[in-house]
């Protein structure tokens, strides 16, 4: 039997599988060398950790690495039901939940290391967690892509951690009862994007779909998909980030002030930016709630022992 020792948590309704001990070392480096060698030499772990009979396409996989900075608390590498991510907001919140909730930091401001570069986490005394995230920046604006089936829609190319495009105007209602024709949509548009060649910068892979609309509670409701097919149940911490930076460049909120932003679900991230230049700094608040704390076994007899 091999076993990987997680925690569990969720935040905003989007889960996190926090991988604490069990995989196998990755021979240090920078993050984004070692998500590499996890990526081309030892998939099957995060198939195992992640896919049927252990998880699902809602999980995002967070895994918990030693520090590359000397001033890094820790490093993180986040995966998912078909690869690897860039950043995760939602997931480092509920990383930062986690190691607090194992007794293993303090409230204060931790910084930790990811693929695409080092992110600040402030654990706050009542629990909630602001992401100083990497920084943000629109890349395209209004982007035509044409939809077989629906027609042409624009939107904004950002980068937030991942790459993101971004619809104002959809037709769509962004409603939990609509959640399996906002699926088939963002799909579509996901794989047409691919299909049309838009991209984000340097011919990078656009893997976000986000939609938006009015909210009653909050300053903006998204739907984004995800690159597994699954939709983020949290507002998505580096789409919130995306959203600062799109805002920014059009003028639509000032450095500094607050920006609500509710999921589908319902639940809230709080966001805000700084000026770096002609990129942003975005800040985005939220908290994760511990789901479990659990060992999974992996049995060599088992037929889907790494994953269906
Ligand atoms: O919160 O950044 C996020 C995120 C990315 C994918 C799912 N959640």
């Amino acid at each position: 039997m091999q076993e990987i020792h997680i925690i569990d948590s969720h935040t905003g309704g989007e889960p996190t599988r926090l991988v604490m001990r069990g995989f196998p070392d990755l021979g240090g480096g920078s993050m984004a060398a070692q998500r590499e060698v996890l990526r081309q030499q030892h998939d099957q772990w995060r198939r195992a950790c992640l896919l049927e009979p252990r998880g699902s396409e809602v999980l995002v996989g967070a895994l918990y690495c030693p520090p590359v900075s000397p001033d890094a608390t820790c490093g993180v590498i986040f995966f998912n039901n078909t690869g690897y991510l860039g950043m995760c907001g939602h997931g480092t919140i509920g990383l930062i939940a986690s190691l607090h909730y194992q007794g293993l930091i303090a409230p204060g401001v931790h910084k930790i290391d990811t693929p695409v570069g080092p992110v600040s986490a402030t654990l706050h005394e009542d629990g909630a967690v602001t992401l100083g995230n990497v920084p943000a920046y629109r890349y395209r604006q209004q982007v035509a892509v044409e939809l077989p089936g629906y027609g042409v829609f624009h939107g904004d190319i950002a980068w937030g951690g991942n790459w993101f495009f971004l619809v104002s105007e959809h037709g769509m209602t962004l409603e939990m009862a609509n959640v399996e024709a906002l699926t088939t949509f963002t799909w579509a548009m996901l794989k047409a994007l691919e299909a049309q060649g838009i991209t984000g910068a340097d011919g990078a892979l656009i893997d976000h779909v986000e939609l938006f609309a009015d909210d009653a509670s909050a300053d903006s409701r998204n739907f984004v998909m995800c690159p597994g097919k699954a939709y983020d149940r949290s507002p998505c911490g580096t789409g919130t980030s995306a959203k600062l930076a799109c805002l920014a460049a059009d003028g639509k909120l000032a450095e500094g002030a607050h920006w609500v932003q509710a999921s589908i679900t319902g639940s809230q991230f709080v966001g805000h930016y700084q000026r770096e230049g002609e990129l942003i700094r975005p800040f985005i608040t939220g908290r994760a709630h511990i789901t479990a704390i659990s060992t999974l076994l992996i049995d060599e007899q088992d037929p889907f022992a790494w994953g269906i």
